[in-house]
């Protein structure tokens, strides 16, 4: 059976986590047990370091937005590379908490850089790899953060700003509508309502598949 990488999207307090257990029960329901979980960035050595710096930046210095966006593709890329086409090769599924629609979203939308630019640096840095599936949780911007700050303390990309994040999601409809490997769940519903559109929606994928 072909491997695939599936891609878990949304803002913070979509509801990511539990959506990446909803995902490989319907894996394995299928029979597909041979998983592997990617979140990004992070996962490598290298990527973990830049994890902890994109998150917390150092006391030192600023942190430039283009400093962040370089940052967060020399991680993909590291993953990419080391973590996710090695287990792909292998025949094995990866699922994966964000990847490039996450900056796409995040510094093409919430940090305005170009379309254009975000464009050539997805071209060229990752060469066209992309997941075969990303599933989107949508989430009003109040509500994520609500659910975000009820967890705890925030990191350095938690504390923008409300319309920061509503310049994200913005975004993230754009592009899902225009891209049909890419789902859009509502996550603004009850979690349970959340998981069952999660699973059918993936059910209906890996029919489509052959799976
Ligand atoms: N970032 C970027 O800017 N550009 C990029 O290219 C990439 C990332 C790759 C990564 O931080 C940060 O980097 C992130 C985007 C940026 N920062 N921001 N802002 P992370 O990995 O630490 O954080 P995250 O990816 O945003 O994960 P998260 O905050 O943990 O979000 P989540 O996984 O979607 O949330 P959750 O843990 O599943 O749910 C949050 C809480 O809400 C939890 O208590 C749940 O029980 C609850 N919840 C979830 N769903 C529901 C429903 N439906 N009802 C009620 N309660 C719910």
């Amino acid at each position: 059976m072909k491997s695939c990488y599936i891609v878990i999207e949304g803002l913070e307090g979509a509801g990511k986590t539990t959506a990446i257990k909803t995902v490989a029960e319907t894996l394995t329901n299928v029979g597909i047990t041979e998983i592997d979980f990617t979140r990004e960035p992070g996962g490598t050595p290298l990527a973990e370091k830049l994890r902890k710096l994109i998150k917390c930046g150092i006391a030192e210095e600023k942190v430039t937005d283009k400093a962040e966006l370089l940052m967060l593709y020399a991680a993909r890329i590291q993953l990419i590379e080391y973590v996710i086409k090695p287990a792909l090769a292998k025949g094995r599924t990866v699922i994966g908490d964000r990847h490039d629609l996450s900056s796409q979203a995040y510094q093409g939308g919430g940090r305005e850089f170009s379309a254009e630019l975000m464009q050539v640096l997805s071209n060229t840095i990752l060469d066209n790899f992309r997941p075969d599936i990303t599933l989107y949780l949508d989430i009003e911007p109040a509500l994520g953060l609500q659910r975000a700050r009820d967890r705890g303390k925030l990191d350095r990309i938690e504390k923008e700003s409300l319309d920061f994040f509503k310049r994200t999601r913005q975004r993230y409809l754009e592009l899902a509508s225009e891209d049909n490997t890419i789902i859009t769940i509502n996550a603004n519903q009850l979690i349970e309502e959340v998981q069952k559109n999660i699973h059918q929606a993936l059910s209906n994928w890996l029919a489509a598949q052959g799976k």
